[in-house]
């Protein structure tokens, strides 16, 4: 780590030291090094290789179900062979050492977090693994297992309702509690972290925004330039699982 992310490290300390409560928001970048490909990584990434809004989308489901079925199921059996890495263990040991004073918000849906031991995670984009009806249930739907063939989704016998991932996609509005919970957090806190994340995707980056115009002190920790450091007062260069540890020592 270079002398200057050092300097700007201790000033983060610093913030972190005097805040009354510290608001986090993760992005797919702190789960990088877990081994789960981020959306923008484009050597791997999944926004790479497919259009996003067909396969994170009610339409893209809807018109290739299959493809969109599979897709999550890799990503899930993905999540079989991973564990969190030193950046999550990091936030959930600050969290548990300082109760009340830390509130994770993440737009991931890998669970890796929680996996960690952080506390009351309000995860913002649902969970991967999980599954809900697609459309409404029929008196059948939940009373027998649902049955997939060929690659196909589950679907339910009598009404031919699919199950699809319990996961937010693109154009569906977010859980009301956790957004609501969310933004609580970034209008209270005098700080807010944003961890891993380009910030391109809302209302998720806007918390960060909500959190500015409060006047908290915005640090971004991430390898690269995103979409918040115009609104940054630190930006922390550098991975999670090296900054993290780092930052809550
Ligand atoms: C909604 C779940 C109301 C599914 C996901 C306002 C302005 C503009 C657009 C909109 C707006 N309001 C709504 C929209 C539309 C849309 C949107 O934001 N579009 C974008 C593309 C412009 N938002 C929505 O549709 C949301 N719904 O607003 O409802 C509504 C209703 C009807 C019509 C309109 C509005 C719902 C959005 C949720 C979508 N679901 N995930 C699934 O996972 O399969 S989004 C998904 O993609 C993630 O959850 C995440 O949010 C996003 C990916 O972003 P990142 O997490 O930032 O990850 P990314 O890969 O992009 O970047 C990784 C970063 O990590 C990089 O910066 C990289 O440098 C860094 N990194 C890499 N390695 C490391 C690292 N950092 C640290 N350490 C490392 N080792």
């Amino acid at each position: 780590m270079n002398s200057q992310t050092q300097t700007a490290m201790q000033q983060v300390r610093q913030w972190l030291e005097q805040a009354k409560h510290v608001a986090v928001l993760t992005g797919a970048g702190v789960s990088a090094e877990s081994g789960v490909p981020t959306f923008r990584d484009t050597q791997k990434g999944y926004w790479a290789e497919f259009d996003v809004q067909d396969m994170a989308s009610v339409s893209g489901y809807r018109s290739n179900p299959a493809r969109v079925w599979q897709w999550y199921s890799e990503r899930r059996e993905l999540m079989l062979h991973v564990q969190p890495n030193p950046g999550h263990t990091a936030l959930a040991s600050y969290a548990q050492q300082h109760p009340g004073k830390l509130t994770l918000v993440t737009q991931n849906v890998d669970g890796l977090h929680e996996r960690a031991g952080s506390p009351h995670v309000i995860a913002l984009h649902g969970e991967l693994m999980g599954n809900c009806w697609l459309n409404d249930a029929c008196p059948m739907c939940d009373a027998q297992a649902a049955l997939s063939a060929g690659g196909q989704p589950p679907q339910c016998s009598a009404c031919g309702n699919m199950l699809r991932p319990a996961v937010v996609w693109f154009g569906e509005n977010l859980p009301a509690q956790a957004l609501q919970d969310a933004e609580a957090a970034a209008q209270q806190c005098d700080l807010m972290l944003a961890i891993g994340t380009t910030g391109a995707v809302y209302p998720a980056a806007g918390l960060v925004f909500q959190a500015h115009q409060r006047g908290a002190k915005i640090v971004i920790i991430n390898p690269d330039d995103t979409e918040l450091d115009g609104i940054a007062d630190v930006c922390l260069k550098g991975t999670s699982a090296q900054i993290l540890p780092e930052l809550f020592l």
